[in-house]
């Protein structure tokens, strides 16, 4: 399985409460191995196998968070 670096630019991630609701549902994704929440740079960042990508916005999503979509970068 290929794993891949995800990142999501999420601006209403303020504190450890938001770090932890996506962390919790972003975690649940089968296949994922690893997720940050940097709270300075309002970033999401997700190891795991490339084909989650519509998974974790779910994930995202749910936990209450939209993505920026103006903000994405490239990974790496
Ligand atoms: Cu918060």
């Amino acid at each position: 399985m290929t794993s891949e670096i995800l990142i999501y630019s999420v601006p209403g991630v303020t504190c450890e409460h938001c770090r932890t609701a996506i962390t919790k549902e972003v975690g649940m994704i089968p296949g994922v191995e690893d997720v940050q929440v940097d709270l300075e740079q309002k970033l999401v960042t997700v190891g795991g196998p490339a084909d989650i990508d519509a998974a974790v916005r779910a994930a995202i999503d749910e936990a209450g968070y939209d993505v920026d979509e103006s903000q994405l970068r490239a990974p790496g």
